[in-house]
């Protein structure tokens, strides 16, 4: 076994060494797996092996390291590739590789996920890892201001995807130069050839065009792959990098280099044996490249923004959000804006995104306060549930708010975040059953429905301002628990219902939540049960509401007390109102075990909600 250090430069030539163990690594796994991706790992393995050995700052011991670089497969198909990266940087062993890939209740799953330390998000669906790329680059830039990179590997046929421009489009926007992309292109995609095939002058037209800095190079020759990664550490342009790199599928074994009808199928272990042959054999080359410098954050940049500014009458920010008087009409979006504010006050990690609507959703409440914490998303929703995805990778907790309507379009990334185990606040508004003169393309229906069926989440539907302040006010508990310093919660619970009638927004509310789900508490890391791991904690708060300080258990080491901890019995449903029950609605259990007071307050306040049938159930026509 060669071991090359930390710190110690690495030629290119242990490089190209590198390759070719990640390519016969690569083959080996899928192979014994009987599953996988070899060829979508051989197009790429030189990328990746000239990037761990003398570019990627990272310290493998220590993955939380908070001035670490990212690496995100965004072709998480490829994971063939990354998993022999570990292997080759030591922290997963040959044995893990060879029998533990793709195997039932094992971490090395077929695309990688955050159970893996080294892992931020979860891929495999295609044309989101770019864009969760953005939103850990927007926490670095912004947030983190510390100078690290994100390095993102697409795929070409991927490129295809329209999350992958929006992503584009907002690197430049906010001006990522810490965001480079390697894109493979390799030609063919799963079926047979892309739409642009090796055209890499169109592909460079493209992303020039959505302000991308593009180094287009032979992704085969490393000398000309070191230079363009060298270039890409220049970041005095403001541009996001693309290391667009034309490649070959399969390279390294003439058998099905280039060749359709490879894509996702490892080879026969005669063709695999020769494959290895023909790379050169089994290699048990330990190498790592650079650590990071230490670095502390830097000044707060410019931030672009388009915000008009804030008005005379923004009031200022402050822990505690209004209360609304009794009889008071408050829509449940103004009690969301002004919990955000409030929330924000509390805790600096809490951020917030909106798609281009935050005077409807009164989000803009935050902006006036906290413009430095505010990502304006604009009207691309798989960006903004990516960038929130990004965020919250990084640790802070990112609040995203559009139409109801409108998250149906990032379904997708609710989808996946919800397998990264990642902790999400999602408030969709103009949500019900009638909206009004606006008619039914902007008004969810189906969004109650989508929400309840992601893994994990926690649904809430308040009726009216003060039944949604309640609801927002539920998070501080959860803040306080996994984070330092003393948060009071008194007087955030309303003494008495207020009185709301239709308010165009919200519905009588609905406030339930899988048993179980939420109990696990919001993830931090957590994977879904399927495989025997715990399941995701993940927090998906819809209809203006807030989530129940259910599970402030996020941290991992918090989740060690909690192995043992018993569930409490279930409770008893108590009796709804005559109405409620013809709704078919079922009682609002909170998700966690808050002061006695405050649990009934809001128990209370929503069998009232139940009854209150302040929204009209007329048919759409
Ligand atoms: C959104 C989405 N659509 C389809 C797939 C199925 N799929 C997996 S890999 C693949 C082809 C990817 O080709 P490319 O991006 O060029 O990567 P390559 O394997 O060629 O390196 C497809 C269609 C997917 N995983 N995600």
């Amino acid at each position: 076994m060669t071991t090359t250090e930390h710190g110690a430069t690495i030629g290119l030539d242990t490089a190209a060494e590198l390759a070719a163990q990640l390519r016969v690594d690569s083959v080996r796994s899928a192979t014994a797996a009987g599953s996988g991706h070899p060829t979508s790992s051989m197009s790429a393995a030189d990328l990746l092996a000239v990037l761990v050995t003398r570019h990627l700052r990272y310290d493998w011991d220590q993955p939380r390291l908070p001035v670490n670089d990212h690496l995100i497969f965004s072709k998480g198909h490829a994971s063939p590739l990354l998993y022999s990266v570990f292997k080759a940087v030591g922290v997963v062993s040959e044995d893990e590789l060879l029998n533990g890939y793709r195997r039932f209740g094992q971490r090395l799953e077929g695309h990688p996920t955050p159970i893996l330390p080294w892992v931020d998000v979860a891929t495999g669906s295609l044309g989101q890892g770019l864009p969760d790329g953005v939103g850990v680059g927007l926490a670095g830039k912004y947030l983190d201001r510390l100078p690290y990179r994100v390095w993102v590997l697409t795929g070409d046929s991927e490129l295809a995807e329209g999350s992958i421009w929006e992503a584009f489009d907002k690197a430049s926007y906010y001006r990522l130069s810490n965001l480079i992309v390697m894109a493979d292109i390799n030609r063919l995609g799963q079926r047979g050839q892309t739409d642009v095939g090796w055209n890499l002058a169109e592909y460079a037209r493209r992303m020039e065009a959505f302000g991308a800095r593009v180094l287009t190079v032979d992704g085969h020759d490393l000398t000309a792959i070191d230079e363009a990664m060298s270039a890409a550490a220049d970041t005095s342009g403001g541009q996001p990098t693309v290391i667009l790199a034309k490649t070959i599928k399969g390279k390294g074994f003439s058998e099905v280099e280039n060749k359709d009808g490879w894509h996702g199928k490892p080879f026969p272990p005669d063709m695999a044996e020769r494959a290895i042959a023909e790379l050169g054999g089994v290699r048990e080359l330990v190498v790592r490249g650079p650590r990071p410098e230490p670095a502390q954050p830097g000044p707060v940049p410019d931030k672009p923004t388009t915000a008009p500014p804030p008005p005379a009458t923004a009031a200022t920010p402050s822990a505690t959000s209004p209360r609304y008087e009794v009889g008071a009409k408050v829509a449940t979006r103004k009690a969301y804006g002004d919990a955000l504010v409030a929330l924000g006050a509390r805790d600096d990690r809490v951020v917030v995104l909106d798609g281009e609507v935050s005077n409807s959703t009164f989000a803009d409440e935050f902006t006036w306060a906290y413009p430095d914490r505010y990502f304006e998303m604009f009207i691309a929703e798989q960006q903004l549930l990516a960038a929130a995805s990004g965020l919250a990778a990084r640790g802070y907790s990112a609040f995203a708010s559009t139409f109801a309507a409108f998250f149906t379009r990032a379904y997708d990334f609710i989808r996946m975040g919800a397998i990264s185990g990642l902790d999400l606040r999602l408030c969709g508004s103009h949500a019900g059953v009638e909206i009004g003169a606006d008619g039914p393309s902007q008004m969810a229906l189906e969004d109650l429905a989508m929400m309840r069926a992601v893994h994990g989440s926690t649904v809430l539907y308040p009726s009216d301002g003060s039944d949604g302040r309640h609801a927002w006010h539920q998070l501080p508990a959860h803040h306080a628990r996994r984070l330092p310093g003393p948060v009071s919660r008194r007087g955030d619970v309303p003494g008495r219902r207020v009185q709301a009638g239709p308010l165009g927004c919200g519905r009588p509310g609905h406030a339930g939540r899988r048993r179980g789900d939420a109990a696990r508490g919001p993830a931090g890391r957590r994977h879904p049960a399927r495989r025997g791991h715990r399941r995701a904690g993940h927090r998906l708060l819809f209809g203006q509401a807030g989530g129940r300080g259910d599970a402030g258990r996020g941290r991992r080491g918090d989740r060690r007390a909690d192995r043992g901890r018993r569930r409490p019995p279930p409770r008893r449903r108590p009796r709804l109102g005559r109405r409620g029950r013809a709704a078919g609605r079922g009682p609002a259990e909170p998700a966690s075990h808050p002061p006695r007071g405050e649990r009934d307050a809001g128990f209370r306040h929503r069998r009232g909600t139940a009854r209150l049938g302040g929204n009209r159930r007329r048919p759409h026509r």
